[in-house]
């Protein structure tokens, strides 16, 4: 599946804006047909974006179940004997799209895309009605998973394993696009580096007849044509390659056409940055240089539109990352929009991929919701169906991250349980999947503190050793000497284990803004930053260690919880994004190093 692209003979309508939307607090809408006619009752929203916290009022805030999307769309004339394609980039958690009466579509998994293939009823000169139906419910089965449990009064609610609110709806681009009937279905590209030679090999998958023609050319940064080749896989060389790598957000452009006798019948081009990854002993390589990761964990998260992708606020977060002197991040804990990649892409921003495999371990959910122990893995817990959703999930992320040179490193899961045999069980598939959907690129999983590298049984199966600690907050909150000593001990622990290179993926303190105090006190700005501090005084002892993502770039709004005021605090930036003391001690720390 290739993203919507305009160009020479590829056309899209972006169908972004304001549709039609009506929430089915009844659960009526499936049984009775909603997609055949206008939507009952129906107000409008905005897409993309989280429906929650437009509407004001529980009911949306709080919606368990089943939301409906519905606009009309003018056909164009012009797209006569072509392809018609319906994309939709995300529908959180799941969705049924009908074009008309007619059914075209079905997607488990809230943030990756699908699409349908809609020529047949969507006719040039017509305007067809399009219908979604979201669904936001989160079960056992589910990526992530969660628990519907009724209260007294018999309303639904939505219980899960992570920390971040269940933003749902339309969070990105809807899109109807044409293509040529013969056309190219997908592109793979791989880069190598041979002493100053870039090598680019590609390969495109073709549908249609045998007789079309493949050819790609390569252009650089400078808009000069560097490389071609023909036929749907080959390798291309480039001499003194301009690499891509941190810092340098150098891209060529790769164009691939596909003609007939007649000419033209189908183009795509793909940026493409020539870079290696690769992990030796304890270090990671990006172009067999280490590289040291500085940065933080992160969420898709806005007042009012939540999880709702945006330009505007994309653009801020990536130039806040620069002002702190951030190399990289975590899409922690989904697939962020294709948009923020395109944009790591031309910054040179290094990115760790990460699944919606978050909350699979009941070991830390059991105490908060008061369900006493039951088993993370088990037939009525997460199972084989689940299992299978994960697997699905990893591919679906790879296939449709594998061209991004900024994403050096897959991650599979956040914090599941990992110290069992049934955890190596369910996990030694998906890394298989992993690196059979990719075998260009290391693959890890972010680990919880409850699997310490004694009985941690998933790191074996792990590239690199991904970790999110909280000493001085959940674990010794308030003694940052006693919490430096453990962090230390820990890491050596784990390095005396393995030999790999660790990623602290989370570390950090809540604070609220503009709370201060004379001695460090948790919940204040000077705790936090002295936090980070020691935390920093200990990665830099610590060889193994390769990488400090603090946990998180900015507070983002979760579930309700006791533990939680107006939402996670750890942001280094507040909410709408004002720096707390922490982000001016990184952004000298991180600016010293650079
Ligand atoms: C974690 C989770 C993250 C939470 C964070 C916290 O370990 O990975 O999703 O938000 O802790 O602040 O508790």
């Amino acid at each position: 599946m290739l993203r919507p692209q305009d160009n020479s003979v590829r056309e899209t309508r972006k169908l972004d804006g304001l549709w039609d939307f009506a929430i089915d607090r009844d659960a009526a809408g499936r049984v009775g047909e909603w997609w055949k006619d206008r939507l009952p009752g129906a107000v409008k929203m905005a897409v993309p974006a989280s429906y929650n916290d437009i509407l004001v009022g529980a009911e949306a805030h709080d919606h368990v179940g089943d939301v409906w999307y519905q606009r009309l769309v003018p056909v164009p004339v012009g797209w006569a004997g072509r392809r018609i394609v319906l994309r939709l980039d995300s529908a959180t958690h799941r969705a049924r799209v009908w074009v008309d009466d007619t059914e075209v579509a079905a997607h488990e998994g809230g943030y990756t895309p699908f699409e349908a293939d809609v020529t047949e009823w969507a006719r040039p000169g017509t305007t067809i009605r399009i219908t979604v139906v979201v669904d936001n419910t989160l079960t056992w089965q589910s990526i992530p998973p969660g628990i519907v449990d009724e209260s007294a009064d018999g309303r639904r609610r939505q219980r899960y394993y992570h920390d971040f609110f269940n933003y749902s709806g339309l969070h990105r681009s809807v899109w109807l696009y044409s293509t040529a009937p013969a056309r190219l279905e997908d592109l793979t590209v791989t880069t190598d580096i041979r002493g100053t030679t870039g090598v680019v090999r590609y390969h495109a998958g073709v549908a249609g007849p045998d007789r079309l023609e493949t050819h790609a050319t390569l252009v650089d940064p400078d808009g000069r044509t560097v490389a071609d080749a023909v036929g749907p896989t080959a390798e291309m060389t480039v001499p003194d390659a301009l690499l891509w790598g941190p810092g340098q957000g150098n891209l060529y452009q790769l164009q691939i056409d596909l003609r007939d006798l007649e000419g033209l019948v189908d183009r795509y081009v793909l940026p493409v940055g020539i870079r290696t990854v690769r992990v030796e002993g304890e270090r990671f390589l990006i172009n067999g240089n280490p590289f040291y990761f500085r940065g933080f964990g992160m969420h898709e998260d806005h007042e009012v539109r939540g999880k709702g992708h945006d330009d505007a606020s994309m653009l801020h977060d990536f130039e806040l990352l620069r002002w702190m002197g951030a190399n990289s991040f975590r899409t922690s804990h989904y697939p962020y929009a294709e948009e923020i990649l395109d944009h790591a892409d031309r910054l040179g921003i290094v990115v760790i991929d990460e699944t919606a495999a978050v909350g699979l371990n009941l070991n830390i959910g059991a105490g908060l919701f008061g369900t006493g122990p039951r088993p993370t893995f088990s037939d009525e817990t997460i199972n084989a169906t689940t299992q299978a959703h994960h697997l699905r999930a990893i591919e679906e992320l790879i296939h449709r991250d594998k061209n991004h040179p900024s994403v050096v490193l897959w991650s599979v899961a956040n914090e599941p349980e990992s110290n069992t045999e049934a955890s190596h069980a369910y996990f030694t598939p998906l890394f298989d999947a992993a690196r059979r959907a990719d075998p260009s690129r290391p693959v890890g999983f972010v680990n919880m503190l409850l699997a310490t590298p004694d009985v941690c049984r998933v790191t074996e199966l792990a590239d690199v050793i991904m970790l999110n600690r909280y000493y001085g907050w959940y674990v010794e909150p308030g003694d940052l000497d006693l919490a430096e000593r453990m962090l230390e001990d820990e890491l050596r622990a784990w390095s005396q284990r393995y030999t790999k290179p660790i990623i602290v993926t989370e570390y950090g303190a809540d604070a609220v803004g503009g709370l201060h105090s004379l001695e460090p006190v948790p919940w204040s700005e000077e705790y936090q930053a002295a936090l980070l501090d020691s935390y920093h005084r200990v990665f830099d002892r610590t060889d193994a260690v390769v990488g400090e993502h603090v946990w998180n770039f900015a507070d983002f709004a979760t579930g309700p919880s006791i533990i939680r005021v107006d939402g996670n605090k750890k942001g280094v930036l507040t909410r709408n994004r004002r720096p707390k003391a922490a982000a001016h001690l990184l952004r000298k720390r991180w600016h010293d190093e650079a």
